[in-house]
């Protein structure tokens, strides 16, 4: 049995979202938990088993799998019909963990020290910084319209995900505006914030 610990309105979102564009939303129990916020309203929720008491966290059988990047690869590959990853054995099996891995341990680092006005020679030899990651989004997306080429993948909905909340964090790049506006526009998209609200109600958020 696969659950996934959310709270709506959060990092989490992007998980429901997924599912939505897997169209795999009956293969998982959504179990709706709280959180603290940033604006001091919430709390941690006893249910939620994640250590930390943080959100996404899928339960499948009774392991649990944490971080967005490795919920998305394992949901992608646990579903691969519905063609949101790239499966192991393809040719471009590589280039779809690196721009999930690359999400995780680059990009919402680099984007939280600078949401956060951090700047420090450790952090930019270890991370760099804004303008690398956007060389990166401008070179691939300057070939092709998706980070995997022709297709939409998780990589895309992982990669764009923070331009939806930190909108004045994107580039000022054509083919990366354009790119963030169809990943945002996506039919999945809007069925996955409109289930979202209905959740926040429950939790009258
Ligand atoms: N790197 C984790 C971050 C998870 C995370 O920080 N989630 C936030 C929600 S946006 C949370 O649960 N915060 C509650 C807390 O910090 O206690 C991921 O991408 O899954």
């Amino acid at each position: 049995m696969l659950t996934l610990f959310h709270s709506p309105r959060s990092r989490s979102t992007r998980i429901l979202d997924l599912l939505h564009a897997m169209k795999a939303l009956d293969r998982v129990e959504i179990r709706n938990v709280s959180i603290p916020r940033v604006d001091g309203s919430g709390g941690r929720d006893l249910a939620n088993p994640h250590p930390e008491g943080k959100v996404p966290l899928l339960d499948h059988d009774g392991v649990h799998i944490w971080e967005s990047a490795a919920i998305m690869l394992y949901l992608t590959d646990l579903f691969p019909e519905a063609g949101l990853g790239v499966p192991p054995g393809h040719p471009q099996r590589g280039r779809y963990l690196s721009w999930l891995f690359y999400y995780g341990s680059v990009v919402e680092p680099v984007l939280i020290h600078a949401h956060a006005g951090l700047d420090h020679p450790v952090l930019h030899v270890t991370f760099r910084g804004i303008p690398e990651l956007t060389a990166r989004l401008s070179t691939a997306l300057g070939k092709a319209p998706w980070l995997m080429g022709e297709n939409y993948t998780a990589a895309d909905l992982l990669m764009a995900s923070p331009y939806h909340w930190f909108t004045d964090a994107v580039p000022d790049d054509p083919a990366i505006r354009d790119w963030v506006r169809r990943c945002g526009n996506r039919d999945s998209t809007a069925a996955a914030l409109d289930h979202d609200e209905r959740l926040a109600a429950e939790l009258s958020l």
